[in-house]
């Protein structure tokens, strides 16, 4: 790998959102030589393989969950949805590559199995399992908070003989359920938007439940031309709201719980419910988040609406979550719920029943045989680092990322880490990721990155890094935001609490626009944090 055939100024690794915007931005904005890898056949990083019947984004509305940047692609993109299925969010991105010309410095199908950076060239050597090696001052990866799956290890899981599918990487062929008895261990929001997709389809449906979920109604609607219209006109204004609310365009609610009565709260809940989507959550009363006790009582109204809908009272008991609303992944359903209602779906709680070992024709729990024709997988990801570490840079000195975040994910504001010189991430561990909307976080991202290497070109730098001081600083930062908070009292894949023997630490950035305004400080500060080497020669 020491004299590669190519060199570009930068690589960009994936082409799901944030990957697509740093190829379009670093390319066509700053004009530098971009070549961009991604494994999958085609791009839309997550939007490509997590194709799962029911899949669909779970934001407020979806023309927010797209690029922000370009009023044309405002004005050209009908969104007819609210919560617009996967296919429509990959067909936006398969347009916004074609419009942008990105697919010409794409290539898919293609790993890079190897990424190492060079000090004295000040250049990272990248290999892809083609064969290929290249090189490029800055490598940016943009693999995905949500890639790497997650698939249990139960005794004799791979002797099952039938149909294995993990959500995740769903396969591209029609999957028919029809006729079939299907196992669907998992109940996050993949599981609960598939289960009463699967179960219209499926002769019989067992879900196998570790933790009972919150799940609000995401009340998926058209969405009306006028709407769309408006969007259109107060674009710009819209824009600035989401980069100054959290990533949305809507204001959180300023209500103080302890100025209502119980009765006028209940009805504020309600009300919130019948809107359905994350207003629950962001609209009810300052601090849901935060305050224990004002937690309890919104976490009641939603397991009363449980208890409420599904008729059968043992089922409704085993679904009643027990940890503090929010502190995991809110998940928005279309009719969860109401699915254990129908006569071809079960539940088995794995806390009283759990899985003792697969067989060929199925499963055993602690109490019975489980026979089935089909296992779904709905168990997540090695989130947020789990990509990094899958791709396993090796840094100054050869010393790989596995070796750095042995115990802790380090890094400095969610975009670099010491020791790895050149090197960018787009949601990693401790940028906002899903605390924000991911594809204006994408971009806001990207645009500094941009906005690093501009600065290093004005003035002929060959390399900057993160130092390990910020690295503490930083971590400070993240974990003071989140101790102010539930959150750390929740095993979540947020702690990394999903995945056995993987460090826990909170593994994002609970305040996005102020971590957005963070970025922008340390840009103006001259880059503080970071230390700078010129460039030893003539930079390739
Ligand atoms: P999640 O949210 O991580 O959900 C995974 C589910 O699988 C969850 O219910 C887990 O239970 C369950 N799980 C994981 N491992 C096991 C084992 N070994 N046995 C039984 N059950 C298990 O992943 P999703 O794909 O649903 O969603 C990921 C993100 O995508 C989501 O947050 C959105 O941002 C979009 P647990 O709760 O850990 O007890």
């Amino acid at each position: 790998m020491s004299n590669p055939a190519e060199h570009y100024d930068a690589i960009v690794i994936g082409s799901g959102f944030g990957g697509l915007y740093a190829l379009h931005h670093l390319r066509d904005q700053l004009g530098l030589n971009v070549r961009a890898f991604d494994g999958a056949g085609g791009v839309g990083g997550t939007w490509w393989y997590n194709r799962y019947p029911g899949a669909r984004v779970d934001a407020p509305s979806s023309p927010f969950y797209a690029y922000t940047f370009s009023q044309e692609m405002v004005d050209e993109w009908e969104w007819t949805e609210t919560q617009s299925g996967q296919p429509t969010i990959l067909k936006y991105l398969e347009h916004f590559a074609e419009r942008f010309d990105l697919l010409k410095d794409i290539q898919f199908e293609t790993w890079v199995v190897d990424a190492r950076y060079d000090e004295a060239a000040q250049h990272w050597l990248i290999e892809t399992d083609s064969g290929q090696t290249l090189s490029a001052q800055f490598l940016v990866c943009a693999v995905g908070a949500l890639f790497v799956t997650n698939k249990p290890d139960y005794p004799g899981i791979d002797d099952f003989a039938g149909d294995c599918y993990h959500t995740g990487r769903w396969p591209h062929e029609e999957v028919s359920f029809s006729g079939k008895r299907v196992g669907v261990i998992g109940t996050g929001s993949s599981g609960i938007q598939a289960i009463p997709e699967i179960a219209k389809e499926a002769e019989h449906v067992t879900v196998f439940q570790r933790t009972p979920q919150y799940s609000l109604p995401a009340r998926n609607r058209p969405l009306s031309k006028e709407d769309l219209a408006r969007y259109r006109e107060e674009w710009d204004d819209l824009r600035t709201s989401m980069r100054r609310r959290g990533g949305w365009p809507f204001s959180t609610s300023r209500l103080r719980a302890s100025e209502a009565s119980p009765e006028e709260r209940r009805a504020r809940y309600e009300k919130l419910w019948d809107e359905g989507g994350i207003h629950l959550s962001i609209n009810s009363y300052v601090g849901v988040l935060s305050d224990a006790e004002l937690n309890d009582e919104v976490s009641e109204f939603v397991r009363d609406k449980i208890r409420e809908t599904v008729t059968d009272a043992d089922t409704a008991a085993k679904l009643l979550p027990d940890y503090y609303f929010g502190t995991k992944r809110l998940i928005l359903d279309n009719g969860y719920f109401e699915t254990y209602n129908r006569d071809n779906v079960a539940l088995v709680d794995l806390r009283s029943e759990p899985i003792e070992a697969f067989t060929a024709e199925g499963l055993r729990t602690k109490n019975n045989e489980h026979e089935i024709d089909v296992l779904v997988l709905a168990t997540g990801f090695d989130a947020v680092s789990g990509s990094m570490l899958n791709l396993n840079p090796k840094g100054r000195g050869g010393v790989s990322l596995k070796e750095k975040w042995d115990d802790r994910f380090d890094n400095y504001l969610g975009a670099t880490i010491a020791g790895f010189p050149n090197l960018f991430m787009i949601h990693g561990p401790g940028a906002p990721g899903v605390f924000f909307t991911m594809p204006l976080g994408g971009e806001l991202t990207a645009s500094w990155i941009g906005g690093c290497i501009q600065h290093m070109r004005d003035a002929k730098l060959g390399s900057v890094e993160a130092s390990e001081e910020a690295e503490g600083i930083w971590d400070a930062e993240i974990n003071g935001i989140a101790n102010r908070t539930l959150y750390p009292q929740t095993k979540s894949w947020y702690m990394g609490a999903n995945i056995p023997g993987k460090p826990r630490q909170f593994l994002g950035h609970l305040r996005g626009s102020h971590y957005f305004d963070r970025l922008t400080e340390v840009a103006e500060a001259g880059y503080e944090g970071f230390t700078f080497e010129p460039a030893s020669g003539e930079v390739r």
